[in-house]
């Protein structure tokens, strides 16, 4: 542990406000390192009551290593706790395309912030003139980011399970575990008051209650972390997002709180990635896949996902000339894209979609494919 005296606890949080504005990182807040026994207690149960929906690495050993900095890092004496803003103006979005959720606009925060926080306790420690002994996270770990952002003063949680900064809540938080004896920020004390904007705002009923999400039926969730097939009742909710969603934080007047002027130009948007064409999504190759979202977030919905969430999109934009990349993906090597493929043809309509779906039908022989082909032979015919 680092022995700082107390007037100097005054002068190192000075050092450290000074050096994070420095390196762009304005929201900023200190808490103890004593265990976020509230945030475990919610995840807990959370998990227990199947909200967590099937993310395998969401597990309660994950949960118990969260609580507890100190089973982290022994020396931990603080947390340091930071929100870092991202563009919201959606730059104009062309019609045919899908929808992609803000925070994966420009390049992956997990690398950007990781980078910058490190770099903040380097500065830090030449400034103390010793090594710092600390631990890095920006979602990449077991922390539980909310929580230490609530009781670090950083912002309060809102009813959709957002952290809502000073600036709102179209932030990444990210943390810094440390030996140093900081003085805590007071939690703050902020709430959403009467507001529930967001809870009618979810398309597909997701906010089960204030501050409780089920993941189950989450468009963020079924469309980035979802590895299987999207149930058929939520695949027209999901509308035209092809990745994440945002519709909880759009209407959430916290979020009128600022222009865009003040995000940080790291996660300045990149048309390539802002805006997704759903048939140029479809005809990616999985190594143009990976060239094409090298360091974006979009990576992490897998080629296959990204593929399967075209085929969503492409079913409820209704267009007609997405049907022959439809009927292409009809023969696509992967079950899970044929499958919806088949779904989107289905709400597509019409003689190209149908013969295409009978031939289909005809040569499938994956049993879950087939009954997608049926359910949309059944669609198509339908008056
Ligand atoms: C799993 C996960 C998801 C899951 C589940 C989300 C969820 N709400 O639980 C899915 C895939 C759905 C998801 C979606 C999104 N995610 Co996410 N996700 C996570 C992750 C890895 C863990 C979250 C978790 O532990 N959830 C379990 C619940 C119990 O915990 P919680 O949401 O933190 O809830 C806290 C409060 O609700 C509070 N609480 C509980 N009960 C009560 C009761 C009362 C009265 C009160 C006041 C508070 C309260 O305690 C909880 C624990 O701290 C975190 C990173 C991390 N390591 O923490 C990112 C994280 C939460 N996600 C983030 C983002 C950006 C998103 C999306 C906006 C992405 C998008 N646009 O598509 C959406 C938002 C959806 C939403 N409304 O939450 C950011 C949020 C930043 C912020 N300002 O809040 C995080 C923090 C990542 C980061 N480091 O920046 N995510
Ligand atoms: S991210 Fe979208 S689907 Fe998920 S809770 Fe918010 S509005 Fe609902
Ligand atoms: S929309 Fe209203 S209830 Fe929902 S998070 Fe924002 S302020 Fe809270």
């Amino acid at each position: 542990m680092l022995n700082i005296t107390v007037p100097s606890q005054v002068a190192l949080r000075a050092q450290l406000d000074a050096c994070a504005k420095e390196l762009g990182l304005t929201i900023l807040g200190v808490t103890s390192a004593e265990p976020f026994a509230e945030g475990a207690e919610a995840a807990t149960s959370r998990l227990n009551d199947g909200f967590m929906a099937d993310l395998p690495w969401y597990t309660q050993e994950r949960i118990q290593r969260g609580k507890d900095p100190g089973v982290i890092l022994p020396e931990a004496r603080s947390v340091i706790s930071i929100a870092a803003v991202y563009p919201s103006t959606r730059p104009a979005h062309a019609s045919g395309k899908g929808r992609v959720a803000r925070y994966a606009w420009g390049r992956d925060y997990h690398n950007v912030l990781k980078k910058r926080l490190k770099q903040l306790m380097t500065k830090l420690s030449e400034n103390v003139g010793q090594p710092i002994t600390h631990k890095v996270y920006v979602d990449d770990g077991p922390m539980l980011d909310r929580e230490v952002a609530k009781r670090s003063g950083v912002g309060f949680f809102g009813k959709n399970t957002m952290i809502l900064t000073q600036a709102g809540s179209w932030t990444f938080l990210g943390q810094v575990i440390t030996d140093l004896e900081l003085s805590p920020d007071a939690p703050s004390q902020k709430s959403c008051g009467t507001c529930t904007k967001c809870m009618p705002a979810c398309p597909t009923g997701a906010i089960i209650a204030p501050y409780v999400i089920d993941s189950n039926r989450c468009i963020s969730y079924l469309t980035i972390e979802h590895r299987g097939p999207i149930p058929r009742e939520l695949r027209p909710l999901i509308a035209d997002w092809m990745f994440g969603c945002d519709l909880c934080q759009e209407v959430c007047p916290v979020n009128d709180v600022r222009g865009d002027a003040t995000h940080d130009d790291a996660f300045t948007p990149n048309p390539d990635w802002s805006s997704l064409d759903p048939v140029d999504v479809l005809a990616l190759d999985e190594e143009s896949f990976r060239a094409k979202f090298q360091g974006n977030p979009i990576r992490r919905a897998t080629w296959e996902g990204l593929r399967r969430n075209a085929c969503i999109v492409l079913g409820n934009l209704g267009e007609q000339n997405a049907i022959p990349a439809l009927v292409a993906a009809l023969q696509d090597a992967s079950t899970l894209v044929r499958g919806h493929a088949a779904w989107a043809l289905g709400r597509l309509g019409g003689t190209e979609a149908q013969t295409a779906l009978e031939s289909a039908n005809e040569a499938e022989t994956d049993p879950w494919v087939r009954e997608e082909l049926e359910a949309a032979l059944e669609t198509n015919t339908e008056p």
